[in-house]
């Protein structure tokens, strides 16, 4: 791996930065490669440079600077940048872990969190079910029901669709699957209070900090191996 200098890698994630702001495909695929060339930890590069970026767009966006279609460029560029990057997350975990199934709440689209979320604990030696977007507490019941899945992740972007995490917390528990489960929840519109009020098992930050959260709430569960 090659040395890099912390002022030079601190200007290679600002590029990634701005290239994501700026929605500059070709800029932000070279600034990964430069960041994977320059031994800077993939989980770094998408947390402390793209992720960096996604937060100026949103920024923007709520001035009214940046519309719909600027958002949804950015995501693109993100999304290409990820590409370039997620070969590259290190597979550092024990195989077959607890099996965790990952949604974005009911009315929410916003995945590119949740979809991070879901790389790392693959990369961290978890098995991962991918559930979608726009999941109603019915699906996340019929997952839990459908077998062996420890741990359900919920993700919400947005203050209109955080109650939908209290919405299905209940549902599962008027359903009899609540015991069944550990609950993580993570996404712009929640905190560790909201976490705690609702009765989940855990709250994540962030990618590494839900893999941090998977392994302890997974450590819990009885035969858990990992
Ligand atoms: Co929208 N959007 N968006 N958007 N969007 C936000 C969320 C917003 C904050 C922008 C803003 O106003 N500043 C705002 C919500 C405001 C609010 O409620 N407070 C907003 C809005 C309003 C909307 C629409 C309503 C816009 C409209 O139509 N007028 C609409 C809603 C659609 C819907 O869901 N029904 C909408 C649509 C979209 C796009 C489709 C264009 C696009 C999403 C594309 C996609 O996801 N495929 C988009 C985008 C890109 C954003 C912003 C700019 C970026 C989100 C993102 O991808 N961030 C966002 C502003 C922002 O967040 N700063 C915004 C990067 C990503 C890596 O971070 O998703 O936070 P994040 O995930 C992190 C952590 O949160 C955490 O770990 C992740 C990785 O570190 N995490 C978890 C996430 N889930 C977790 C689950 C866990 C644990 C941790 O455990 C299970």
């Amino acid at each position: 791996m090659n040395r890099v200098r912390v002022s030079d890698r601190a200007a290679i994630l600002s590029r990634l930065r701005d290239a994501v702001a700026n929605f500059e495909v070709d800029e932000v695929k070279a600034a990964c490669l430069d960041a994977l060339e320059a031994g800077i930890p993939v989980e770094e590069t998408i947390l402390k440079g793209m992720a960096r970026g996604m937060d100026i767009v949103g920024g923007l966006y709520e001035e009214d600077t940046y519309l719909l279609p600027e958002l949804i460029m950015a995501a693109e560029a993100m999304n290409e940048g990820l590409s370039v990057l997620k070969p590259y997350l290190k597979k550092g975990g024990a195989e077959h872990r607890a099996v965790i199934a990952l949604g974005s709440v009911e009315g929410d689209i916003h995945d590119i969190g949740k979809n991070l979320v879901g790389s790392f604990l693959t990369a961290a030696g978890f098995d991962v079910r991918d559930l979608g977007v726009d999941v109603s507490p019915e699906e996340f019941a019929g997952a839990v029901n459908d077998g062996d899945i420890a741990i359900l992740g919920m993700s919400s972007l947005m203050t209109n669709t955080r109650p939908a995490i209290e919405r299905t917390i209940k549902y599962l528990e008027h359903s009899n699957f609540r015991s069944s489960v550990k609950i993580i929840i993570g996404g712009a519109s929640v905190d560790r209070k909201y976490a705690d009020r609702v009765g989940a098992d855990g709250y994540a930050e962030d990618a590494l900090a839900a893999v941090r959260a998977a392994k302890k709430v997974a450590g819990s569960i009885e035969n858990y191996s990992g």
